[in-house]
Order: structure tokens, then C-alpha cells, then sequence
């Protein structure tokens, strides 16, 4: 029998399930059916639309494997996501391929988000080594006082489809090595890469119950069900990337539950070209994160601020790059930048337009929807059956326009001109978000500047809006996010609580701030001398 591994790269359609404490169901009646959005034709992926029931199950089969799990040494639980790392890289090349297939991500930056995947499990595999705790000194003798990190119990991980393997790594990873088991509604984008990604916790060896994956969509869906478990007290922690809007439902909800829920929400990420800047590193930097993964990363580039000076040229050079990109087949080595993830993405990006004109804007780039018999040059893909766009540059953009305020997952960017480094750090500032931030400047003092005063959890010099690398913490401020943080050791704080222990081995009640040697007396200090 070949396995979803070994047909995976095939052009068949994958049937995704639901696993429940280890056994595979797809119970419900209906099932969704996910299109190659380079390919409407092509059905890549068929997945059950859960039931609360599912979901509800999948939330107990947690609790129960978490009795065992939590018990477990952790650089036992290491082991485990040592053999994923080596599953991940062994299956990179497949992953990759299958990745570009369901949600049209261009195959090199596929092979790159899948390799994120196997840093973090290498990362956290040498974790289970280490998760720290501390020896703290006692104010009283024959006393010892120890720090320990305590698992949460039930995790649930909502995850969206532009990264669909590199961000749920991000949470599944470091929760399980932290002793929580999982509850996964993977996004209805990317239910074949969840499937796969699932095969490979399977064969690493992972006991059963202790990932569990519910498939489904959000509003009124699986996603909706696992926010309600929490209220029924079945979850002990959310873990969630997608839109400002549905983080702040799940933070009503979690907060009165007394829970702290890791939100990894919108962008409206700025990037800051100064007169002094090397302009050629920084239309570079600009064009990628504007419109690499047709703009569909948190991380992606908003709004391009350049001071006046350099305007003319940034201008002229971003339009010329972006036309100068290759859209199409998300498996061409070639390709700069493939379909929309889906409609809904395409629908909203075509709207946008009028929302900038409307907003008194002018448009650079007059970005499309690609289709047949109007295909611009470069164009590699199939107009008729993917949802392409061709790049949109909004001109003579001002802070106050909706389009420089609201975060739109697609290929557009807007261009807002300044007049010096106050000017563009006010700019800089001037969103509700604070995600990602990004900086291209010569000139030393201006950097620490920008470091200091850029409000956003992650800020490039010199460097991109997006990138992010593994082991750096990862998450925003502001409509971005709730303040956790991914990745690296910072994520562990939002897997696990922290249990302070004090052992008393002097054989009588010592009582702390009361019974306390005194070492050295000083005066004593009258307090009516104080008083005049
Ligand atoms: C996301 O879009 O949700 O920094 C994550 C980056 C990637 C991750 C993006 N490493 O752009």
C-alpha cells in the first residue's frame, strides 16, 4: 500500500483525515475540497469538515495522551523531534513540491519554508536537553529554592495557509517538547500539508493522542468549535496566526477563561528608505518584500516610505523590478511569484484598488487580475485556470488613506514620500500594527534611532521585512499580536508555567521576611525626624 508520503508528489488527489488519539476517522458527511490555485482543475487535497463532536473528541484524546506525555523526560520528547528533523529532510524535497502544489508558494521559497520546519525541530530537539529551570538562593539557611517549567496542558494550534508547514512547526514543536499534547485545525488552504506533516510526527515515533488533527474551516467550522472548547474548559491554551480580527475574538474569549492565548496577527510592515541609503540594496530589499509570496507573509512590505530625495529613483526602479518579475508556475525554478492562495485573497486585493482611488491615491503599477489574452510579459503560468495578479503600486499614498492603514494579503505595496529621518520614523509608526519594520540607512547613529524608537516586535537593517530566521523571537505589538513571542528559547515561556519550590531541610517552621539573621543593625531611623 503506498502511503500519502509516497504519492504525495504525484498529481493525485490526497484524501486528508482526521486523527484522534491515533486513529484516523473522517467521520462527518461533508468534505472540503482544495484546489491548486496555480490549477483550478486540479483537486489536490480532500479533507472532512468536522463536527463539534470531532472536535470535542480530539480536545479528551489530548487530555488523556497528556498524562503520559507530560510525564515523559524531556530529551525523551526530543527524540522525537529529532527523527521528525530527520523525516523533514529526507522529505524536503517531496514537502517542497507538495507545498507549491496546494498553495502555490514559488518552489525556492517552498524548499525554504519547509526547511524552517527542520530548524525548529533541530532547534528544539537540543532544547529537551536544556528547558531550564533555575537554582535561586534562600534568604534563610537550610532552605533551597528551585525554579521548574510545568506544561499547560491541552494546546490548541490554529495556523493559516501561507507558511502552512514552517509556522505550525513553530507552535506544535516547542508545545510538545514542553509536555503538552495538541489539538491541530490546520487551515482549509493547506490540509495536505497538515496531512503530510502529521505522517511525519507518526513515524518519528510520537505516541498516540498526543497530536490530534481536526480539519475543517474557521467561521462556523473546526476552528470555531476548538475556540468554543475553550469556554468548556477542554483547552488550556490557543495558539493562533491569522487576521487581527479573529485573534481579538480568541483573546475575548481566552481572557475570560483566565488564559493567555499566543496571537500571531496581521502587518502593515514599514520600510524606511533614507537619503543616505544604498539605494540598489534597498529597491532590492523592497521589491522582495513587497511582492515576494505575491505578498502573502505577515511580514510582507505595506508601506515603502522614502524621503524625498531619493524618491524619483525608487519610484522609477521599484516599477521597473516589479514588472520585470516572473509570475506564474509555482514549480518553475523561475518564478518570482505564483497565484493568490484563494479567492477570498483575490477578491479582497481586487477591491482594494478602488479603496485607494477612492482614497485620492494614484496608481503605479495598475496591479491585475491576470487573464487570457492579457498576460503581461514574463508571465509562466496557465491565465485561465490559476489566480494570478500582476503587481500593484499604489503612488502618493498619505498615512491617513485606509489602504496605508489596513494590512491587504497580495501583491501591492504603497509608496508614501517624507521629508527626512523624523518624518519617516513618525511614518514608520503611524499604524495600528507593529509587526515587522525594516530600515536602509548608512548612517550608524540613524540605526540605533531606528532601533530604539521603530515600534514593532522585529526590525531589519538594512535588510527586508521578512526572513525571519528560526531561533530569533518572533511576533508583534500593537494589532499584530498579544505580545508572545515564536520561536527560539522566547516561545517557551507560552508553553509552559512557571512552578516556584522551596525545600525547608532545617527541621523547623523558618517563616521568610520575618525570621532573618541580621548580618549588620543600622541605626535606626525615627520617623517623626522625617516629619517637620
Ligand atoms: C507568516 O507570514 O505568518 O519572516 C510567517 C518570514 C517567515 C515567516 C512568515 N520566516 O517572513
Amino acid at each position: 500500500m503506498q502511503t500519502k508520503l509516497q504519492t504525495a508528489g504525484l498529481a493525485q488527489t490526497l484524501v486528508a483525515y482526521n486523527f484522534i488519539g491515533g486513529r484516523e476517522s473522517s467521520a462527518g458527511a461533508n468534505h472540503l475540497a482544495r484546489r491548486n490555485p496555480a490549477n483550478r482543475d486540479d483537486v489536490v487535497t480532500i479533507s472532512p469538515d468536522s463536527s463539534r463532536e470531532e472536535v470535542r473528541a480530539a480536545c479528551e484524546a489530548a487530555r488523556v495522551a497528556g498524562e503520559r506525555w507530560s510525564r515523559t523526560p524531556a530529551p525523551q520528547r526530543a527524540l522525537v523531534l529529532g527523527r521528525l528533523a530527520r523525516l523533514l529532510a529526507d522529505a524536503k524535497e517531496g514537502l517542497a513540491r507538495f507545498v507549491a502544489r496546494e498553495i502555490g508558494k514559488p518552489i525556492r521559497e517552498a524548499r525554504g519554508s519547509v526547511q524552517e520546519a527542520i530548524d525548529t525541530a533541530e532547534f528544539f530537539q537540543s532544547e529537551g536537553r536544556r528547558l531550564y529551570g533555575q537554582t535561586v538562593p534562600s534568604e534563610l539557611p537550610n532552605k533551597e529554592l528551585f525554579t521548574y517549567r510545568r506544561p499547560l496542558g491541552v494546546v490548541a494550534v490554529i495556523t493559516a495557509g501561507n507558511f502552512p508547514l514552517a509556522v505550525p512547526s513553530w507552535k506544535i514543536i516547542p508545545a510538545l517538547l514542553c509536555g503538552n499534547t495538541i489539538v491541530w485545525k490546520p487551515s482549509d488552504d493547506a490540509p495536505g500539508v497538515a496531512t503530510l506533516f502529521l505522517e511525519l510526527f507518526r513515524r518519528a515515533g510520537l505516541p498516540d493522542g498526543v497530536l490530534n488533527v481536526v480539519h475543517g474551516g474557521g467561521a462556523g467550522g473546526a476552528g470555531e468549535f476548538l475556540i468554543e472548547a475553550v469556554d468548556q474548559g477542554l483547552v488550556n491554551k490557543v495558539s493562533f496566526t491569522g487576521s487581527t480580527a479573529v485573534g481579538r475574538r480568541i483573546g475575548e474569549v481566552c481572557g475570560r477563561a483566565l488564559q493567555v492565548p499566543s496571537l500571531e496577527l496581521g502587518g502593515k510592515n514599514p520600510l524606511v528608505i533614507l537619503a543616505d541609503a544604498d539605494l540598489d540594496l534597498a529597491i532590492e530589499g523592497a521589491v522582495w518584500a513587497s511582492f515576494g509570496t505575491a505578498g502573502q507573509r505577515c511580514t510582507s512590505a505595506g508601506n515603502i516610505i522614502a524621503d524625498k530625495r531619493v524618491m524619483p529613483v525608487v519610484r522609477a526602479e521599484l516599477a521597473r523590478r516589479a514588472q520585470a518579475l516572473v509570475i506564474g508556475d509555482p514549480l518553475d525554478e523561475r518564478t518570482d511569484y505564483g497565484p493568490l492562495i484563494n479567492e477570498r485573497f483575490l477578491e479582497r486585493w481586487l477591491l482594494q484598488r478602488a479603496t485607494g482611488m477612492e482614497d485620492g491615491a494614484e496608481t503605479l503599477l495598475d496591479g491585475r487580475r491576470i487573464v487570457v489574452g492579457e498576460e503581461p510579459a514574463h508571465f509562466a503560468g496557465d491565465a485561465a485556470r490559476g489566480l494570478y495578479a500582476t503587481p500593484r503600486i499604489f503612488d502618493k499614498v498619505r498615512l491617513n488613506m485606509r489602504i496605508a492603514q489596513e494590512e491587504c494579503f497580495g501583491p501591492t505595496v504603497n509608496l508614501i514620500e517624507v521629508d527626512g529621518a523624523d518624518e519617516a520614523l513618525a511614518a514608520a509608526n503611524g499604524t495600528p500594527y507593529g509587526l515587522s519594520s525594516a530600515v536602509y540607512t548608512r548612517d550608524a547613529r540613524v540605526m540605533l534611532r531606528f532601533k530604539e524608537e521603530l515600534s514593532a516586535g522585529m526590525t531589519s537593517i538594512n535588510n527586508s521585512t521578512t526572513g525571519a530566521e528560526a531561533h530569533l523571537p518572533f511576533g508583534g505589538n500593537g494589532w499584530s499580536g498579544n505580545g508572545t513571542r515564536e520561536s527560539g528559547i522566547w516561545v517557551l515561556d507560552s508553553y509552559t508555567r512557571w512552578q516556584a519550590v522551596n525545600v525547608d531541610l532545617s527541621g523547623k517552621l523558618q517563616k521568610a521576611q520575618i525570621d532573618l539573621a541580621q548580618v549588620s543593625q543600622s541605626e535606626p531611623l525615627m520617623l517623626d525626624g522625617l516629619v517637620r
